[in-house]
């Protein structure tokens, strides 16, 4: 199936076939063929230490000396739950998957089980994982209820779900005005990563903070890809938004398969084995992942690394806004805390409609360009590109250099 397992990996956005990668350590990845690149997709989030990190190989390694699974509580769940409690409090029980997107759904399900409400909000460009439910785009209205994005969809799931246009505060009084006491929840990238990175309006976080409560509804944060990577206590810190659930993934199990929901005991107390809500998973917790997990955390928290991540990113966005700016290209760049997205159009992009005027064949041509120089950008225009801990200002002065060459080239 196009040799990859997950499908932007194919390069089919970008063209070209996909690079095979053979190891990484730090801010650099090698491949099959041994060349080596300096990575900006950090495997999608996870990877804000830098790949490696010795700290998280040593906690995996002597793991798995112990065991790789037992299909019974460990230890390591609950320290590395308790480490997520404290970042996220609001997070007061937390139950541990194998994948964000397993984390999404069963926050759906939950919210429908303590609603007893059908209806989910989300907005278009946003990804949430694969759950059916959540594979739906916008329908021809801005009201209309969700038409399927995958064969395989029933329309009758799709519709369940109400895809708004994201920062549009006033879609989303209009979506509760019209069904408010069908709405189940909100779930919502509190800083916007799957359509390239869009950070939110204070209106529309103001909205997000006022409508559902107001509506008997919940308010989903899917923190993925933002929590711990915004800041200790991802989006929700930094923004100060409150999240009735919260979804975490890639970062808090330090490149292992790990997911997670976390929320008040009045909600996720109705999960099994204690209430009527199923969820459950083999390898869920894994204490593999959890050490990685808790090594991961252990060293965010003990040396937070958000300042010099910020200034690592910033420092590249300036610099590749002057290399533009000399070749007369027109980009726009959107960066928050340590993710960013180099658009290929003017600004400012703040929604799904805006970055899709991006010209994604140009990207595409920047992002060969940049991969002939040894720099691996994502391999899509409308996806979030990442610095880590090892992307030192060196670094950065070195994937400058190769985006002079790569924008001379286009
Ligand atoms: P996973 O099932 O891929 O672990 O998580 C799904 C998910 C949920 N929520 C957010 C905000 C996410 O970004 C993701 C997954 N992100 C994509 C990258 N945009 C994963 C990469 C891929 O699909 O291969």
């Amino acid at each position: 199936m196009g040799g990859v397992n997950s499908p932007v990996r194919a390069f089919g956005a970008v063209g070209g076939a996909p690079v095979f990668f053979e190891r990484a350590r730090g801010a650099r990845v090698w491949d099959a063929d041994g060349n080596v690149y300096l990575d900006y997709v950090g495997s999608w989030g996870p990877m804000i230490l830098g790949h490696a990190h010795p700290a998280v190989v040593k906690a995996a390694v002597r793991a798995v000396e112990r065991g790789s699974s037992f299909g019974a509580p460990t230890a390591g769940e609950t320290e590395l739950a308790r480490l997520a409690r404290e970042a996220f409090p609001t997070a007061e029980r937390v139950r541990f998957t194998s994948s964000g997107t397993e984390a999404c759904l069963t926050a759906l399900r939950l919210a429908r089980a303590c609603t007893g409400r059908p209806l989910i909000v989300k907005f278009a460009g946003a990804y949430h994982g694969h759950a059916d439910g959540l594979l739906a785009s916008a329908g021809s209205g801005a009201l209309t209820f969700g038409r399927p994005t995958s064969a395989g969809v029933p329309p009758e799931i799709a519709r369940l779900t109400l895809v708004l246009p994201y920062n549009n505060p006033e879609a989303l009084a209009a979506a509760f005005a019209a069904h408010g006491k069908k709405i189940a929840a909100v779930i919502v990238e509190p800083v916007a990563g799957n359509m390239g990175v869009v950070g939110p309006r204070s209106d529309f976080l103001d909205a997000l903070e006022r409508l559902p409560r107001r509506h008997g509804s919940l308010l989903i944060v899917d923190e993925v890809m933002t929590g711990f990577r915004l800041s200790w206590g991802g989006a929700q810190r930094l923004l100060a938004l409150r999240a009735d659930l919260t979804c975490f993934g890639k970062i808090v199990g330090g490149g292992f398969p790990v997911g997670g929901l976390g929320g008040p005991r009045r909600l996720m107390d109705k999960l099994a084995p204690l209430g009527p809500v199923y969820q459950a998973g083999t390898l869920s917790g894994n204490p593999v992942a959890m050490a990685a997990g808790i090594a991961t955390l252990t060293l965010l928290k003990r040396d937070p690394p958000y300042k010099p991540l910020r200034d690592a990113a910033d420092h590249l966005a300036h610099g590749l806004r002057a290399v533009a700016r000399r070749h007369r290209r027109v980009i726009s760049i959107n960066v928050v805390e340590s993710m960013f997205t180099v658009f290929f159009c003017k600004g400012p992009v703040t929604d799904l409609r805006s970055a899709q005027r991006a010209n994604v064949k140009a990207y595409a041509r920047f992002f060969h360009a940049l991969l002939r120089r040894g720099v691996y950008f994502p391999p899509s225009q409308f996806e979030a590109a990442f610095v880590s801990a090892a992307h030192t200002p060196g670094v950065i002065e070195q994937t400058l250099a190769a985006a002079e060459a790569a924008f001379r080239d286009l």
